[in-house]
């Protein structure tokens, strides 16, 4: 990737974290660590790889996302809304009575959202269907997908790894948030994914790993994905939960579901203006 496509794309994830922080801050608590997390990797889809049109959701020969954490859901909405799919002041609504942008993601609400996710270990089932339904009726796009690590505790991931490389599904690319935090400590204490390029690995998965908030490395890991023929791709972002925001990064676990005094929440924005 060339220094000014990167430069770009920094600029974009920083702007999608102050409008995230912005958003969060407005509603005074929420799942900020999580969402701070994949910031990057969203930056990197909806700003370069992805087949998409904002201005027509539901194309039919476009790239889908799938947040299988969709407690992450304010993080996406902010790419969404810089993107262009809605306007930027909706934001301000989130997860308020009558608002179309719940904390967790509702296909039915918010354009741009390709499918409904909060309960741990569906998404990628979903994701599965998804790329499975591509390749019946011949569409060559493509399924992104990403979990979080926590998540990989749910058997359902499982299921639908074996069901992916079952079916041979190249067009579905898995990221896997890997920031070694769930919501009530550190997934190695909790349940460990051991060596998920192993684990994955041996569940039929080319698997790659990037540094998850280098946009370069995610771009060029995405760019590997996308050359693998026969097998679906996992790539193991290696990430920090609340990147980007000094006092969320320390809070560590306790970042998981947090309150923002609006003192906190005018502090992130400083830090990311
Ligand atoms: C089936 C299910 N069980 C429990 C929860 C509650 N929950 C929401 S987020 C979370 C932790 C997820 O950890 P991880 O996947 O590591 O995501 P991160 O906290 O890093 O964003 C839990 C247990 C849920 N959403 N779904
Ligand atoms: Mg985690």
């Amino acid at each position: 990737m060339d220094e000014t496509k990167k430069a770009a794309l920094e600029k974009t994830a920083k702007r999608i974290r102050y409008l995230l922080m912005d958003e969060l801050g407005t509603l005074g608590i929420g799942h900020v660590g999580g969402s701070l997390s994949i910031v990057d990797t969203l930056a990197v889809l909806y700003f370069d790889k992805m087949k998409i049109d904002p201005k027509n959701p539901k194309w039919e020969e476009r790239d889908r996302f799938i947040l299988s954490k969709g407690h992450a859901g304010p993080a996406l909405y902010a790419a969404l809304a810089e993107r262009g799919y809605f306007d930027i002041s909706l934001l301000k609504t989130l997860n308020k009575p009558g608002t179309t942008l719940p904390s967790h993601c509702d296909m039915r609400l918010t354009p741009g959202v390709d499918m409904t996710a909060g309960s741990l270990g569906q998404g990628i089932s979903c994701a599965v269907g998804a790329a499975k339904a591509l390749k019946i009726r011949k569409i060559p796009s493509r399924i992104y997908c990403i979990i979080g690590d926590g998540e990989s505790q749910e058997g359902q991931v499982w299921e639908a790894s074996m069901a992916a490389a079952q079916f041979g599904l190249d067009n579905l690319t898995v990221f896997l948030d890997y920031n070694h935090m769930q919501i009530d400590g550190k997934v190695e204490d909790v349940n460990s994914l051991g060596d998920p390029v192993l684990r994955w690995g041996s569940f039929g998965f080319e698997v790659l790993e990037a540094a998850g908030h280098d946009v370069a490395a995610i771009s060029l890991a995405i760019d590997k994905a996308q050359a693998v023929k026969g097998r679906p791709c996992l790539i193991v972002l290696h990430t920090i939960k609340g990147k980007g925001v000094s006092y969320v990064e320390q809070a560590g676990v306790g970042s998981h579901n947090m309150s923002l005094s609006a003192e906190q929440t005018a502090q992130a924005l400083r830090e990311l203006a």
